[in-house]
């Protein structure tokens, strides 16, 4: 019989505003991959367009939390995180990853803390080379424009974008020490958006769009990676897998336009999921 596949999942909990853990967990559970999670604070909501949020940190649980699932044996296939609030959350994940990493798990590290050209509210300047450090230790990243110009060290630009600086930006982040990345907001005109990936062996980026729809959809970048991931874990390639990412996070947003409802809510992921389902062939 198949062995049902498990991955630890390490973000925040946004209570409200549909991102982090609470886009993760419905996402992978979906493709059938059972999911443990380590919330690593509990917010009111998300940070990004929200004032007033509560902000509950649980890094003094993380470690007893990891102390107690390594003496019950578990190993998980993959291990995925998301927003870390803090220095100290960085490099517990590191160290969540040296103790239970086999040679069979995936790592992916989504280094959440940026977009539109700024880091979010939570964070300092000084955070980007933490984050640089836990790229170092993933198989697989998934970053969005603002946080690989970031994490390069390139200018960040508003797009449309050329080729090369986006081939200029793969080739930074896997210098960075992982094996493969993947780039998301990634459009050379007006009609497309995207993502880009490129893997350690290849000679060039792999590109993969669907229809460009203005606005700022918040927890997009949530969807994809989580969405990334379950591909992966069912044995799909990683341009496969972005097609599906892209495909649910497109899908999601234009749900979402129709709806009309405050960007700052989270995309209609959930009536995408049957369809991402039999996209994985479930
Ligand atoms: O979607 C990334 C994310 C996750 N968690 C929190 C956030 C954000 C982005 O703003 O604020 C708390």
């Amino acid at each position: 019989m198949k062995r049902q596949k498990r991955a630890a999942a390490i973000h925040d909990i946004s209570c409200f505003g549909k991102c982090s853990l609470t886009v993760a967990l419905p996402i992978l559970s979906a493709a059938g991959i059972e999911t443990a999670v380590i919330p690593t604070a509990v917010l009111s909501t998300h940070t990004g367009g929200f004032t007033d949020f509560t902000y509950r940190d649980l890094t003094a649980d993380i470690r007893p939390i990891m102390a107690h699932w390594k003496s019950l044996k578990l190993d998980f296939d993959a291990v995925y995180s998301g927003y870390l609030g803090s220095f100290e959350q960085v490099s517990i994940v590191k160290d969540f990853i040296k103790m239970f990493r086999s040679d069979e798990t995936l790592v992916l590290v989504d280094p959440a803390m940026a977009d539109g050209g700024q880091l979010y509210k939570t964070f300092e300047p000084p955070f980007v080379e933490e984050m640089k450090g836990l790229c170092a230790h993933a198989d697989l990243i998934v970053p969005n424009i603002t946080e690989a110009a970031m994490l390069t060290g390139e200018t960040y630009r508003d797009g449309p974008y050329e080729k090369a600086y986006i081939e200029r930006l793969l080739r930074g982040l896997l210098s960075l020490g992982a094996r493969q990345a993947v780039l998301t907001g990634v459009w050379f005109d007006e009609r497309q958006y995207g993502a880009a990936s490129l893997g350690c062996s290849d000679s060039a980026p792999h590109y993969v769009f669907s229809p460009r729809v203005d606005g700022f959809y918040h927890g997009t970048g949530d969807v994809f990676a989580s969405a990334l991931l379950a591909a992966r874990m069912n044995g799909r390639s990683l341009e496969d897998s972005a097609r599906i990412a892209v495909d649910l996070t497109c899908g999601s947003i234009l749900r979402t336009k129709a709806a009309g409802t405050d960007l700052r809510f989270g995309v209609n992921f959930e009536e995408g999921l049957p369809a991402f389902i039999r996209a994985l062939g479930l």
